[in-house]
């Protein structure tokens, strides 16, 4: 498999340290080794590749911006150059590693106690535990606040009710970390064992995106959970703090999700001779390759910028929502792109183009939907809350 040399105009290798672009090149060359070869089957085939499990541990990508319990402890840059080189391989796999790190173990380090930390984390840094994050109902998507799971108390537990839904990793998880409803209607999070009796799961097969992935429902009935496993956090900055960290990735893993496309597209339009010369000296070519090249440098300087200042803790929500929002619907386009450049050659699993265009129409929709980033941005600029 050919090296990935990746895109920089801009030179902004120069902006990252040794460490950042060290972490970056092993990822990379991964990449290129081990997912390249195997990914379309296992996307043909609807299986997520768990033989990856322990070298994704090994590498330090679970849960990789915790300090101690076995975790790499680096920074936030790093974990989206991370993301970057992840999903130019597959969204899920960036899935996979967004929802154990930023999803799971974010919360156990940031609102759980030291007995759940050193229970479950190192376990999870070492792939042995994996995880997954029930906040989506069948019924509440984009409003997870109109939640109806329950979380009743009854002496020293309290007993879950419900169902989550399109949960990534649910059939291959040992825990979960459910967002529910308790009796005065505030939103708490739960660990929950997966051995718990009254908790199912039931993965959501026939899909056509991010098939080289795991989604589930996962079911509660009448499930007790110790009074223990809660967590120390109340209504829903909880699950969203968790996920102004998964968003920070999405917005670096679309940007490989672009770059793979971008270079397809351009290796193809060079040897691919139409009216006898090769496509890419037509203009409308061109311009759609200049489109995809000048994006993706905007796009690499926007996560850049907002990576810093997640490392100085001054990112914004809002931010966030910018970077998810822009990078994910231009990295949809320029897959799409992509395929068009490719002509029916696009339509084959032979090619990346098709894979990363089905796997991209989940991601602009899950963490946060285009339009909801639109509106949390509408509602930074103007003030005026526009979602209901
Ligand atoms: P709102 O009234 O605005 O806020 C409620 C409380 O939450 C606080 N808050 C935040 N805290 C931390 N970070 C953020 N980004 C926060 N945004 C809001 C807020 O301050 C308030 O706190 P308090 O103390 O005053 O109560 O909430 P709302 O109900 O009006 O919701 C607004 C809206 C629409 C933006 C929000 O509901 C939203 O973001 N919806 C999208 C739902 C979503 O993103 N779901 C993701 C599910 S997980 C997933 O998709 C995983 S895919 C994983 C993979 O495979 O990679
Ligand atoms: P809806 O909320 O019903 O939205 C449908 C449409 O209406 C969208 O276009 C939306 O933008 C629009 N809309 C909604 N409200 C408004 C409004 N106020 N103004 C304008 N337009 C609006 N969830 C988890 O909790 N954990 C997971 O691990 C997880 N993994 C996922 C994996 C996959 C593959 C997918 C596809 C989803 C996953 N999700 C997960 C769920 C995901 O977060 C939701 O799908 C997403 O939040 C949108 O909710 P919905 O699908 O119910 O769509």
């Amino acid at each position: 498999m050919k090296a990935f040399e990746g895109i920089d105009f801009l030179n902004i290798d120069e902006q990252l340290s040794s460490e950042e672009r060290m972490i970056r090149d092993s990822v990379r060359e991964f990449v290129t080794k081990e997912i390249m070869p195997s990914i379309a089957t296992h996307y043909e085939n609807g299986t997520f590749p768990t033989e990856l499990i322990p070298q994704l541990a090994e590498m330090g990508t679970f849960g990789a911006t915790i300090k101690g319990y076995g975790c790499a402890g680096i920074n936030y840059t790093s974990y989206g150059l991370i993301m970057q080189e992840l999903e130019r391989g597959d969204s899920g796999i960036r899935s996979f590693v967004s929802v154990q790190g930023a999803l799971c173990m974010y919360p156990i380090s940031a609102f759980g106690t030291e007995e759940h930390k050193q229970k479950y984390l190192p376990k999870m840094a070492a792939g042995e535990l994996i995880g997954c994050f029930g906040l989506t109902e069948p019924d509440f998507g984009s409003n997870p606040g109109g939640m109806i799971t329950k979380a009743r108390k009854e002496g020293s537990h309290y007993v879950l009710n419900g169902s989550k839904m399109w949960i990534t990793n649910g059939g291959v998880a040992g825990l979960a970390i459910v967002w529910a409803k308790d009796d005065e209607n505030k939103i708490r999070g739960f660990i929950v064992d997966r051995d718990l009796k009254g908790f199912s799961v039931r993965n959501i097969e026939k899909k056509f995106s991010l098939k080289a992935s795991v989604t589930s429902e996962l079911i509660f009935e009448d499930c007790r959970v110790p009074a223990s496993q809660m967590l120390e956090v109340v209504g829903l900055k909880g699950p969203f703090s968790c996920l102004n960290n998964a968003r920070f990735g999405i917005s670096w893993g679309a940007l490989g999700a672009s770059m793979a496309c971008y270079d397809e597209a351009l290796n193809y339009s060079k040897t691919r001779i139409q009216f006898d010369k090769p496509i890419a000296s037509f203009q409308l070519v061109q311009a759609k390759l200049v489109e995809m090249f000048t994006d993706i440098t905007l796009g690499q300087l926007l996560a850049l910028h907002v990576g810093r200042l997640k490392d100085k803790d001054q990112a914004d929500p809002a931010h966030i929502s910018m970077a998810k929002m822009k990078n994910v619907s231009n990295a949809l386009k320029h897959a799409r792109i992509t395929r068009d450049i490719l002509g029916a050659s696009g339509i084959t699993y032979e090619y990346q183009c098709g894979r990363h265009m089905l796997n991209l129409e989940s991601v602009n929709t899950y963490e946060g939907t285009e339009d909801i980033h639109r509106l949390i941005l509408g509602h930074h600029i103007t003030g005026i809350p526009a979602f209901k």
